[in-house]
């Protein structure tokens, strides 16, 4: 068995004009009550720190930087340093989204894990899957979503990692047979995506290809967003459930078919008292069932105890890749 304690730590309604340094002063306390649980991961949701600011349209350069991480390393970003500080206080490993803008200028959506055994950042993404349009909308009334205006592709690929310090030695030499396939070995494969990636099979099968066995992402999804979706027009109660049933279903269906865990978490609730954004922050088991999610659109803290080695059916069987996938079939994928 390869157990861990995880955690997806939901954050409410994040206003716009929200000073940061208090932002981070509730992740913490997210932090200290999955210490209560010995929870070893939490994943923070994506633009953890800010309101989701691509929903405004900003004239100024200098007012959208101040939703920006400046400078090459986030753990040493004055007001986010607490939050690693603390991790490394309480041992505990994270993922933290957030608008990462480079030395050279560039703007990325951008999340870090930090492992707190290694006390340093590991690995990190960069949304790959931006949505939304370069301009706002016509229609003044419409929700925008401005992200392909305020941020470039990632250029780090969906490159798995693996996580040192979840699984003691003793489990890992433990779980090494002889002959035995080779998944479900040594430190946690991990891999991270960041909201609209999740949407994407491409990105999740690029991961399980690496024997990803956990899957990692934050969100920021508007829960009354029909102009985006192009979907029927709808109340806003159903275009809620409607956001929250394709987040859910594509969650549990790529948990599924990558023969992985997955955790969601959600910036949510309320932003300045109009902008909905969907919770159901989640984790998922590698045979698509979700084993613990959110009860409110609050901060609240997601958390399981996990088998990695529950991915073994799905990865020595159904989804064996070696001995089923038909990589001569797939050739438009890449093509187009
Ligand atoms: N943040 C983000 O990627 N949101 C997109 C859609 C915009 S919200 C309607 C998502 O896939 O949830």
């Amino acid at each position: 068995s390869r157990k861990i304690r995880v955690a997806a730590a939901q954050v409410g309604a994040v206003h716009k004009d929200a000073i940061k340094s208090e932002t981070v002063k509730r992740l913490i306390t997210l932090l200290q009550e999955a210490a209560t649980h010995r929870i070893q991961l939490v994943v923070f949701p994506e633009a953890t720190l800010t309101t989701f600011f691509p929903r405004h349209l900003f004239t100024s350069q200098e007012e959208l930087d101040t939703y920006f991480e400046h400078g090459a390393d986030i753990s040493q970003s004055p007001d986010v340093k607490p939050l690693f500080l603390e991790a490394d206080k309480l041992g505990i490993d994270f993922v933290l989204g957030y608008a990462e803008r480079t030395p050279e200028g560039t703007g990325y959506n951008t999340c870090v894990y930090y492992s707190a055994s290694s006390k340093q950042v590991i690995s990190k993404y960069r949304k790959i899957h931006l949505p939304g349009t370069v301009e706002p909308f016509a229609d003044p009334e419409a929700v925008n979503q401005l992200e392909k205006r305020y941020f470039t592709p990632g250029d780090l690929g969906f490159k798995a990692f693996r996580a040192p310090g979840l699984v003691s030695d003793a489990v890992k030499k433990a779980d090494v047979k002889e002959g035995e396939a080779t998944v479900g070995k040594g430190d946690p494969i991990l891999g991270m995506m960041i909201c609209n990636d999740r949407r994407w099979p491409e990105a999740w099968r690029t991961y399980a290809l690496q024997g990803a066995e956990l899957l990692v992402f934050g969100y920021n999804t508007g829960g009354n967003m029909a102009h985006l979706w192009g979907s029927k027009p709808m109340s806003p109660e159903a275009a809620q459930q409607e956001a929250l049933f394709h987040s859910r279903l594509v969650q549990q269906a790529n948990s599924y078919m990558n023969a992985c865990f997955s955790i969601s978490a959600a910036r949510c609730g309320l932003d300045d008292g109009k902008y909905d954004l969907i919770g159901g922050s989640s984790i998922c088991s590698p045979e698509g069932h979700v084993v613990a999610e959110a009860k409110g659109t609050g901060d609240e803290l997601v958390w399981a105890e996990v088998d990695l080695g529950e991915c073994r059916q799905g990865k020595e069987k159904t989804f064996d890749f070696g001995r089923h996938r038909r990589v001569e079939a797939y050739g438009l994928i890449v093509e187009r």
